[in-house]
């Protein structure tokens, strides 16, 4: 699937791993990996017999975001985000399917962006995230501001991108820009085992709520209810609704096949 080998693609039943593959470099992104991450990305996206991704690094680093040593990064630079990084985190945002984060080690500027893509992020407890743009001279990019001011509110995003601090572990579970720290070798496999778990659920139901809650982030109440009754009436037609049904009335545990 990636002819750069700048990440991987393990497949294990409806579960997919990622896993950013550029250890020597913090998994930092270029150009081209970015490219083959994104074909990868769409490909995931749009197989529905995959029911959960999980997003991880190579090594020691989640990733470091954008390569600062790859020639010719910052020209034409507004057209690299916009060919680049903007489809890979709107295929994130947008797949119809859970995303986790399994956050091995530092995520810093587009590398935390990357994360904060997903719908859940997992963190080793010697992991740290920062939003390093600033540290540049940068604004963030790549949804950094959208994604980071929903997760912890304004004044908090404002000093994470103006400071650009480290974040380490139990800061980032209090500031619930993630939901578990786990020891590093624990980690992928609390990842893993919660991606089988959704796996598990009714797909296509939890793509259509990933749909509606991000509408309800930007959209009037009227609107949301709107969709959300549009969505319920393509979601009582699902195999998964009948089976939820009939698994509730025959108390027993439902077989969801996410269609
Ligand atoms: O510029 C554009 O094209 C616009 C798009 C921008 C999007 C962005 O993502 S901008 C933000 C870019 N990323 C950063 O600024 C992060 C820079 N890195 C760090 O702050 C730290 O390295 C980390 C927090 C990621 C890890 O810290 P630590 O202490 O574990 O490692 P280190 O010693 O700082 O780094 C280890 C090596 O990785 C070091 O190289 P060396 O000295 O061993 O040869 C360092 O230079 C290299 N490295 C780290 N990050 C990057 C990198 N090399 C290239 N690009 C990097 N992003």
């Amino acid at each position: 699937m990636n002819d750069e080998a700048t990440h991987r693609v393990e497949r294990d039943g409806g579960v997919v791993t990622v896993t950013l593959d550029r250890p020597d470099a913090l998994n930092a992104q270029t150009r081209a990996s970015r490219a083959a991450l994104l074909r990868d990305l769409r490909v995931l996206s749009s197989d529905d017999g995959v029911r959960c991704v999980v997003l991880t690094g190579a090594g020691r680093a989640f990733s470091a975001g954008q390569d600062l040593r790859e020639p010719d990064a910052l020209v034409d630079v507004d057209v690299m985000i916009r060919e680049t990084y903007i489809p890979i985190i709107e295929t994130l945002v947008d797949m119809p399917k859970p995303v986790v984060a399994a956050i091995n080690g530092a995520a810093a500027g587009a590398g935390l962006s990357l994360a904060l893509a997903c719908d859940l992020r997992y963190m080793a407890d010697g992991a740290v995230l920062m939003m390093a743009f600033s540290n540049i001279g940068l604004v963030p990019d790549c949804g950094g501001t959208w994604l980071l001011v929903r997760a912890v509110g304004h004044a908090r995003a404002f000093e994470l991108a103006a400071s650009g601090r480290r974040v380490h572990a139990p800061e980032a579970l209090s500031l619930g820009l993630v939901q578990r720290v786990l020891p590093g070798d624990e980690l992928q496999a609390a990842a893993h085992a919660t991606a089988v778990e959704l796996a598990a659920r009714p797909t296509q139901a939890l793509g259509w709520t990933k749909r509606l809650l991000r509408a309800a982030e930007q959209s009037p109440l009227s609107d949301v209810m709107e969709l959300e009754a549009q969505l319920q009436a393509s979601a009582v037609k699902t195999h998964d609704h009948a089976e939820g049904v009939a698994a509730f009335l025959e108390k027993r545990e439902p077989r969801f096949e996410g269609r």
